[in-house]
């Protein structure tokens, strides 16, 4: 792997944000496709998950990996989004209640702006409720949930049902996606689709919205 990469993917696991983010503006300036920034970063947050079942990370590690995670998003995220133009739809997105993981969301999030969507995010914990007092407001093309607990998963079940519940099952569609979920669960939960990764979430909202 490139050096850059590596120094990118070295100060997440490290959490040392400084190096993120000097190291990401060398990336972009020696023309790094910013895909494959995403890339190195999302592997540097999985080496971060494997260090915490392993026992040598904790909570605050995970922290301040998470906190130079979202420094390098930041620098990233104008690389990879489009101009003023007219958006393709429009999309809520949020983590599901009881969970505050949110890395994946926002970068599914920052994919889907990319590509012309206009992106709602609710952030993390987010109530059914809250989901379907938005959905009810109108103009809503794709609700996308995101989970990244076994324990808060089923919620994404709620959130269907109580969109069910409010008669507005018709009107949009459901995605999911976070590490725990599957296509199988997709389909259990009645949700239009699942997505692995982010840049599979936006070919999947291209293709339920029609645009592939
Ligand atoms: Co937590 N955590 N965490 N954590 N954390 C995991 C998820 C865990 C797998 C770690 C482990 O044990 N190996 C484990 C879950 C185990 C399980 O449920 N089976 C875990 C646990 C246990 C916990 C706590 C319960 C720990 C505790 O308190 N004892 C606690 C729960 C807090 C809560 O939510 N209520 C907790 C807390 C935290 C921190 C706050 C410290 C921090 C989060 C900070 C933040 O998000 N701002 C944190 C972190 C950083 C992680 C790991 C290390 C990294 C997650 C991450 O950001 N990954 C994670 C281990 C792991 O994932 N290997 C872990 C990088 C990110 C790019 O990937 O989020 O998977 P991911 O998103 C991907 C895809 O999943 C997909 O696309 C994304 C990008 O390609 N995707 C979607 C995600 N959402 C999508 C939506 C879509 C489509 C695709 O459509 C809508």
């Amino acid at each position: 792997m490139n050096n850059t990469l590596e120094d990118i993917k070295r100060g997440i696991i490290e959490g040392d944000q400084s190096l993120v983010a000097t190291r990401m503006k060398s990336a972009l300036t020696e023309g790094i496709d910013p895909t494959d920034i995403l890339d190195s970063m999302a592997q540097a947050m999985r080496n971060v998950g494997k260090l915490f079942e392993d026992g040598e990370f904790f909570i605050p590690e995970m922290l301040v990996s998470a906190r130079a995670m979202q420094k390098g998003m930041e620098i990233l995220q104008p690389s990879l989004t489009i101009g003023n133009v007219k958006a393709k739809g429009k999309i809520i997105i949020g983590t599901v209640k009881g969970d505050l993981h949110d890395i994946g969301k926002n970068l599914v999030g920052i994919l889907l702006k990319g590509a012309g969507y206009e992106v709602e995010d609710l952030g993390t914990d987010v109530s059914p409720e809250i989901f379907v007092e938005k959905v009810k407001l109108g103009g809503v093309d794709i609700l996308a949930l995101s989970a990244l607990l076994t324990t808060t998963m089923m919620g994404m079940k709620t959130v269907v049902e109580t969109i069910i519940n409010a008669g507005m099952r018709n009107n949009i569609k459901i995605i999911i996606g976070g590490a725990p979920i599957t296509e199988n669960f997709a389909t259990q939960i009645g949700a239009d689709g699942y997505a692995q990764d982010a840049s599979k979430a936006v070919k999947l909202v291209d293709n339920l919205l029609e645009y592939s």
